[in-house]
């Protein structure tokens, strides 16, 4: 027993350490890995896919990506997704998760023609997975908007809700044979920035005017696909539904009421926005920030609100829409009113709630310049989601760390180990925690950042081009993990050559 675990055990201090070692995942628990379509694929227009908000951004802007590249080949996994199973076999997963490219589907974005090689591809993946019984999880949006829906307004439009339910059908039509597990929408924080601000395709920056019409008509499109897949596939398909939020952790920066309040207005405005509408009682936006919106909406002049409402029969029909919560996660931060400063854009969000934040200089940085580790960040969202919807069946659908080059990532190592420890605290209150999916399976296009920051269990060769992939020291540990289904923080990989554990 290394020195450092048995202080740890004689003082019962240390989070994470041995003392917690025979703690174990329980049975209804599944792990597995993640990705995302345009992040992956490459082939950005082959076999008839469309062009779409990523390709056409990176294309006509090049210098939008810290870079300068794009996901025109990426990891290539349209190429290469028997590769991509058999990782996914090395590791030992049960469940894979991955999104559909609208645009592979729907080249044009409308269903009045279908690209049967791009539904050829994703059967051929998704009968890969079967074969070794591993389960998938199809993200029907993770932000690829074809650019032909965008000239038409994309998510500001709200015929998004009548386009997305038509592409939904065709997803549902064609693979809902074979996968149970659906989400409609990944993180509508970020699909909405997109619209109000420059941090994502198609950079429209109508900061506190675009990100707010773009949540409402996203939580009506969502809405439609899940009554559209309840009422004509459920019957006969019996798979669930489910909505990603990204929840990041909060902490008052003092025990005064202020920051306590700052924490729940921060809450409501970077996540509550697209949740209770779906997951509170009432239902609809939170009532807080609808008020203080409609307040700085008027005193700025605006004879209505810049956030639009719903009738209550847009509510109704949203309420209750999600099987699940999917919860991506990453990092959190302190919060407070005394933080608040006019830096923020005005009119925005942030500026609606007068809330701003701060993460020490003593956390760790990764290689993302928004994301450091916040100690106990999952433990303390988790409490947070259960404290907010008592009920509901969570699934963390993304989690991981970001590095540079390396195969030796013992940072991503300790921030696994650390946060599959939140998980088990969590249980332990009796928090409904069903899943955990890490982010990500493999290194890839990281949206804004490029190839430049790695979120991957394994390393992509982007020089070579077949794109190899190695795994990382992190992807031995956690294929550990889910084996024996406890965490060992003294357990170090015997080889760092992979196999395939048959038999599982
Ligand atoms: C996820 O987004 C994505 O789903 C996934 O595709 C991506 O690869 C992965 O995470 C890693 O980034 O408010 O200015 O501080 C997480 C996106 C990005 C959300 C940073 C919160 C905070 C920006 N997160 N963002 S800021």
């Amino acid at each position: 027993m290394k020195l450092a675990v048995l202080l740890c055990s004689i003082l019962a201090v240390c989070h994470g350490a041995n003392v917690k070692q025979t703690r174990t995942f329980p049975n209804y628990f599944v792990f597995g890995v993640g990705t995302a379509a345009y992040q992956i694929e490459g082939a950005w227009n082959e076999d008839g896919k469309g062009e779409n908000i990523w390709d056409y951004m990176t294309h006509t802007n090049p210098s939008a990506i810290a870079d300068l590249t794009n996901g025109d080949i990426a990891c290539d996994s349209y190429h290469n997704y028997k590769r991509d199973v058999e990782m996914l076999r090395e590791l030992g997963v049960s469940v894979y998760r991955f999104s559909v490219s609208w645009s592979r589907i729907l080249p044009q974005g409308l269903s009045n023609y279908v690209n049967e090689a791009g539904i050829a591809y994703y059967n051929n993946l998704i009968n890969e997975l079967l074969k070794y019984n591993i389960q998938p999880m199809i993200t029907i949006y993770h932000w690829d908007l074809p650019q032909r829906l965008q000239e038409l307004g994309g998510f500001l439009n709200p015929l998004i809700a009548e386009w997305f339910e038509d592409y939904a059908r065709i997803v549902f039509r064609s693979f809902g044979d074979r996968v149970k597990y659906f989400v409609t929408f990944n993180e509508p924080s970020e699909v909405c920035s997109g619209y109000g601000s420059l941090g994502k395709a198609p950079m429209l920056n109508e900061t506190g005017f675009g990100d707010y019409l773009c949540a409402k008509n996203l939580l009506l499109a969502h809405a439609r696909a899940y009554h559209l897949y309840n009422n004509e596939f459920r019957p006969t398909q019996g798979g669930v539904v489910g909505f990603i939020v990204s929840v990041g952790s909060t902490a008052p920066l003092s025990d005064s009421d202020e920051d306590k309040y700052a924490v729940e207005l921060y809450a409501q405005a970077t996540w509550g926005i697209y949740a209770d509408p779906i997951y509170s009682k009432e239902g609809g936006f939170p009532k807080e920030l609808v008020e203080r919106v409609a307040a700085k909406s008027a005193a700025q002049g605006y004879s209505r609100s810049r956030l639009p409402d719903f009738t209550e029969e847009e509510k109704a029909f949203i309420l209750g829409t999600s099987d699940f919560f999917g919860v991506n996660h990453y990092s959190g931060t302190y919060v407070s009113q005394s933080l608040y400063t006019s830096q923020h854009a005005i009119p925005s969000s942030l500026d609606d709630i007068e809330v701003g934040t701060y993460s020490p200089d003593e956390w760790l940085q990764s290689a993302s310049w928004w994301f450091k580790l916040m100690p106990n960040s999952v433990y303390i969202f988790l409490k947070h989601i259960h404290a907010r919807y008592p009920d509901v069946r969570i699934y963390i659908t993304e989690n991981g760390w970001s590095t540079r080059e390396g195969i030796m990532d013992d940072e991503r190592v300790d921030y696994y180990r650390s946060a599959l420890e939140g998980v088990l605290d969590a249980i332990d209150e009796g928090v409904k925690v069903h899943g955990y999916l890490a982010w990500s399976l493999m290194d890839n296009f990281e949206w804004m950042a490029g190839y430049s920051e790695r979120f991957g269990l394994y390393e992509v060769d982007y020089e070579d081009p077949n794109r190899t992939r190695t795994p990382r020291k992190s992807a031995f540990i956690y294929k550990n993990i889910m084996k024996t289904r406890l965490i060992d923080h003294e357990y170090e990989p015997e080889s760092y050559v992979m196999t395939i554990d048959e038999g599982r």
